[in-house]
Parts: structure tokens; C-alpha cells; sequence
């Protein structure tokens, strides 16, 4: 039987961000470094196959550090943590690496230095995420206001309206955004900020080449996890340009092919935290039922890597 022909634009970059990356690294290292267990608080990063994979190495995933013992090593997600995890870590004497994104810490250092100057703080970010958690947990409780929307900016009752920052998740949608920094700066003229937003290299980047994949493409597929921010960004942003048939995949077993049955063209993305083989997969699925030509859509190039922390560098 002969295949259909079907043209697959591969959005580029996808996938693995450089601080996925070193954090993946932090917990193999450790791992050589200290012997297995290695207590991971959180996962890594939002994806089951990548978690998998490293509790088959020897790394153990808790959500709370209460739930490591003392006398193990704990390395905290790439998301960050609030202050006091890394100060209960110290008062239990543990040892711990932390493999928060630099990208992250940054915004961190942001966060402190506009409190040192006595600025409140509101956060553009998601309820309950682990970065909005520990990002806002860098100041004493009360401190950030968050806000989710454009709308919520009506709703804020700040101490004094003229003395605001604001800060941002990384792994927002850039369009969005705009728009809640345009309203924060139109109720607050004053308002403090970073040059845009906080949202890095990597997300930025993979939400550009899927708007120059999604006007060529009946439907769009991007692997990641329903938990994975970034990934579920990338969705949003193939719907809001023109691709209506937009989903979150995790792997190929996840592929609906009745629902894309008859569409000669396919964009695929993954998101910072879908490792290679994923895409692979997905792509060889796809060759199985189909005469696939692979067409990749490039809008940036991304060389940047992080250390991983001088104690895992230097011999045990
Ligand atoms: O928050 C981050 C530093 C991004 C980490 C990589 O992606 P992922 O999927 O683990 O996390 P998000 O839910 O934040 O996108
Ligand atoms: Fe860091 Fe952005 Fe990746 S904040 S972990 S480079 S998605």
C-alpha cells in the first residue's frame, strides 16, 4: 500500500534549552559523584521520560525537602525554590546543589534588588507553578502581588502605586505578556521593569518559529507535558496564529491520527524540557504511516551553555 505524502515543517529551536540541559547534568554528576540515592526536590524539569530515566540512574523525586533524609545530597528543579528551602537545607546540615536556571536566579536577583530598594514587587505569572512559587518566595510573604491576566492589573491594591517593580516568569507567552506590561504601565505610569519581560532566550525563540510554522500547517503537534509551561505556551501560540488544530503531545502513542487523517501538512515543535529522542519518535511515527518530507523552519540559532556548580566539577 502506498503512504500519502505529508510535508513535516520542523519549528527550530526546539526542544532542550541550555538550562535543562545543565540541570539533567547536575543530577547525573551527583550522581556519579555521590552514588545513588540522589534526592531530586520536584521534578527536574517537566517531563516524564526524562524522569524516568534518571530515577533509573539512582535519583529519587520528592516534592517537599521534608521528605529527604538528612544524610542524603538534594539537588532542587530547575524551576527554583523559595529562600527558605535552601535555608532549611543548610539548618539540616545537608548537602544540596541547586540547579535553578541561571536564567531564573536572575530574576531572583531582580526581585532583591528592587525590595532593597524599596520597591513592591508584582509578578506576571501562573498560580501555583513551581517558578512562580519560588520566584515570589525570594521576599518575605506579601510582598509580590501576582497577576495572571490583563485583567487582574484592575484588581491590584498596591502600598504606594508610584514605588512598583515588576518581574516575570520565564516560560510565558511573549504576546500575552505584552499586553499585561502595557496595562501595568498604563495604571501605573511609574512602574519599575526589565527592558520587556523576564521570558528567556529559549522560550522566546521557540514561540517565534512556531509562528512562522503555523500559517503553513493544517495542524500543529508539540512535545511536552501538560505540566511543562513553556511546552503548553506553544500550543497557545500555533492556535493564536492561524493553526486551530494545536496539541500537547507527549509522546507518539499520544498522536490522535484519526483527527489529522487527510491533512497533507504537519508542524512539530518540542518544548525546553522534551528531549531529542521524543522528536525522533514522533517522526519516524510519522514516516510509518506516511511519505514524509521533512521541512525545517529555522528562525533563530542557540549556542548558549551553562556550567553545572563547581562541586560537581571537582573530584569527589
Ligand atoms: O522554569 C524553567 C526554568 C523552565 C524549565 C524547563 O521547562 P519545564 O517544562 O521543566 O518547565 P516550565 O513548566 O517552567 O516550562
Ligand atoms: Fe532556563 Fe528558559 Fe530553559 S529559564 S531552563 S533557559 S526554558
Amino acid at each position: 500500500m502506498t503512504k500519502p505524502p505529508l510535508t513535516l515543517f520542523l519549528a527550530a529551536p526546539n526542544g532542550f534549552c541550555a538550562g535543562v540541559d545543565r540541570a539533567i547534568k547536575i543530577v547525573e554528576m551527583a550522581i556519579e559523584k555521590w552514588g545513588a540515592p540522589i534526592y531530586v526536590r520536584h521534578e527536574i524539569v517537566h517531563n516524564k521520560f526524562v524522569v524516568d530515566g534518571l530515577r533509573d540512574k539512582g535519583a529519587v523525586f520528592v516534592e517537599e525537602l521534608e521528605d529527604c533524609p538528612d544524610d542524603r545530597p538534594v539537588i532542587f528543579s530547575a524551576h527554583g525554590v523559595a529562600k527558605a528551602v535552601p535555608a532549611e537545607a543548610s539548618r539540616r546540615e545537608m548537602v544540596y546543589v541547586d540547579a535553578t536556571c541561571p536564567l531564573v536566579s536572575k530574576v531572583h536577583i531582580e526581585a532583591e534588588r528592587h525590595f532593597a530598594d524599596g520597591l513592591q514587587m508584582v509578578m506576571i505569572g501562573h498560580a501555583g507553578h513551581p517558578e512562580t512559587i519560588g520566584t515570589m518566595g525570594q521576599l518575605p510573604d506579601g510582598e509580590v502581588l501576582l497577576v495572571e491576566t490583563a485583567e487582574d492589573v484592575a484588581s491590584l491594591s498596591p502600598r504606594n502605586p508610584d514605588r512598583l517593580a515588576y518581574i516575570t516568569q520565564t516560560t510565558l507567552s511573549v504576546d500575552d505578556t505584552a499586553g499585561i506590561v502595557a496595562a501595568l504601565n498604563a495604571r501605573f505610569p511609574k512602574i519599575v521593569g526589565p527592558h520587556k519581560e523576564d521570558i528567556c532566550y529559549a522560550t522566546t525563540n521557540r514561540q517565534e518559529a512556531v509562528k512562522a510554522v503555523a500559517p503553513k500547517v493544517q495542524a500543529l503537534l508539540v512535545i511536552g507535558a501538560p505540566n511543562s509551561s513553556n511546552s503548553r505556551r506553544l500550543v497557545e501560540v500555533a492556535r493564536a496564529n492561524g493553526c486551530d488544530y494545536s496539541m500537547l503531545v507527549q509522546r507518539a502513542t499520544e498522536i490522535d491520527w484519526r483527527a489529522i487523517e487527510g491533512v497533507s501538512a504537519v508542524g512539530l515543535t518540542a518544548g525546553a524540557s522534551a528531549p531529542q529522542v521524543l522528536v525522533d519518535e514522533v517522526i519516524n511515527a510519522f514516516r510509518d504511516r506516511y511519505e514524509v518530507t521533512l521541512d525545517l523552519v529555522e528562525t533563530a540559532q542557540e549556542n548558549i551553555e551553562f556550567k553545572v556548580p563547581r562541586v560537581l566539577r571537582e573530584p569527589a
